[in-house]
């Protein structure tokens, strides 16, 4: 623990860690006992963070865990299912993802489901299943998150160098870049060099206001609710969640997906969603720039993920950026329309050292209106306060949340706005104190919401007090 923290931010030190503690499985860490019983992608990157300065070696472990369960073709599954939960634990598990062709995973025994190297994908970087060594197939979904693990990488390493940790970051470079490479190239469906996501879960902002004109266009297949069962409203308030027929949407897209084999090749035609998200793009640019450091230590080649950075930043700026909003939008690939709403996705490009200033300052503006209103008080919400829709309790359509939080406080440190990076980071402590390591918060009232005892929540309160 760091000796300057005074009585209080010790106390929330020590919360944190014993979250993160019961919340290991002994290979790695669940979001949340509750609701969340297996590996997350992204959840894992930002636990890394946390760990890292409390058990460097868990961390290591959580990420290795993770690229375990990388397919052949680069892609990170989103979810990495834990063979000893149940199926009725969390919907959609591993049967749903299987479909009828057994279990999905990265190593062995997938029941010859043409998953990993799948639709034509060249493989350039990465030629075998990781680290399965003959043992059991990783069971995992087929979709991915956005990739912020080269950043949790290069978080652990450098909170505790050496020679262990040198060797921890060569086994994973080639594996993040690969996991790069899937994304700049399987990913690049609207050829302009950013990746589209094919299902709103892949940008980890589940029900976010950003999908909601790609997803109205989306065809429900019919009764698929009556197929299967969810259960996350069993275990959070219904209206807290997303609705029934947004999950509708997600099952319908993620079983086109399944069903044509989880290939990428000519997606566009076939595939009913298909975005190029912001947040999503900004992190594939961070991790570039998380690469050109590890790159360092490791003895490869930094100059070429800078370059893929600031190819990624330009990218953004030209195609998803509206001088209007003064934001970014995400772009429905299928159509060419930007979608309007204002969500904060589209202020994560803030976190990219090489955002030209016009943009930054613009960033800046919007999130000192008042329709995000960074406020000693609150911190960001995840969508326009002053929208007829904003929803105060469900889930990523208003409330307020602590890796996206985290996200923006990194990039304003990043453009030298200390000032504003300090309230935010004030007021992410004070609503953690206040109400709990939750899952996310009610942006008026500061009720924690969603799952207690949430790990990114408790790993990112450590970063913000180190
Ligand atoms: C939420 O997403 C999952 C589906 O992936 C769900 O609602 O069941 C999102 O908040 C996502 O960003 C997060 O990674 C996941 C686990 O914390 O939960």
């Amino acid at each position: 623990m760091p000796d300057q923290l005074g009585e209080a931010d010790a106390a929330l030190w020590r919360g944190a860690t014993t979250i993160l503690a019961a919340n290991w499985t002994g290979t790695h860490t669940v979001p949340s006992r509750t609701l969340y019983p297996h590996q997350w992608s992204w959840d894992a990157g930002f636990i890394s963070i946390g760990l890292a300065h409390t058990a460097p070696d868990r961390a290591w472990r959580d990420l290795r865990s993770l690229f375990e369960a990388q397919w052949p073709d680069g892609r990170v599954p989103h979810i990495v299912f834990d063979p000893g939960v149940t199926e009725r634990d969390y919907f959609p598990g591993p049967t749903f993802w299987a479909g009828e062709g057994g279990p999905v995973g990265s190593g062995r025994g997938n029941g010859g489901r043409p998953n990993g190297n799948a639709g034509g994908t060249p493989d350039r970087t990465f030629s075998a299943p990781a680290g399965t060594n003959g043992g059991p197939a990783r069971l995992s979904s087929g979709i991915v998150q956005p990739p912020v693990h080269a950043l949790g990488a290069w978080t652990i390493y450098r909170r505790a160098p050496g020679h262990a940790a040198a060797e921890e970051l060569r086994w994973l470079y080639p594996r993040l870049v690969a996991q790069q490479e899937y994304l700049a190239t399987a990913r690049d469906v609207g050829g302009a060099g950013l990746s589209a996501i094919v299902h709103p879960w892949e940008s980890g902002l589940d029900n976010s206001p950003s999908w909601d004109e790609a997803l109205a266009a989306v065809p429900v297949t019919p009764d698929v609710l009556r197929r299967y069962a969810r259960r996350d409203n069993q275990v959070v308030a219904s209206k807290h969640r997303p609705t029934d027929e947004d999950y509708a949407r997600y099952l319908t897209i993620a079983l086109s997906y399944r069903d044509g084999g989880y290939r990428d090749a000519d997606l566009g035609p076939r595939h009913p969603f298909l975005v190029e998200c912001p947040g999503f793009n900004a992190l594939r640019g961070a991790a570039e720039l998380a690469l050109a450091r590890i790159a360092e230590v490791v003895g490869a080649d930094p100059a070429v993920h800078r370059a893929r950075a600031a190819s990624i930043t330009r990218l953004l700026v030209d195609r998803l950026f509206d001088p209007e909003t003064g934001m970014f939008h995400p772009l429905d690939v299928r159509t060419g329309r930007r979608n309007p709403a204002r969500c904060v996705n589209g202020l994560l490009p803030l976190i990219l050292p090489e955002l030209p200033a016009v943009q930054v300052a613009s960033l800046v503006a919007v999130l000192e209106s008042d329709r995000f209103g960074v406020s000693a008080r609150m911190p960001v919400p995840s969508y326009d306060r002053t929208a007829a829709d904003f929803d105060p309790f469900r889930y990523w359509r208003g409330p307020v949340w602590s890796n996206i939080n985290w996200l923006l406080w990194r990039g304003l440190r990043t453009h030298g706005q200390v000032e504003l990076a300090g309230t935010v980071r004030a007021a992410l402590l004070d609503l953690v104190r206040g109400s709990g390591y939750y899952e996310y918060f009610h942006p008026g009232n500061a009720a924690g919401i969603g799952s207690p005892a949430f790990s990114w929540t408790a790993a990112l309160t450590l970063d913000l007090l180190a």
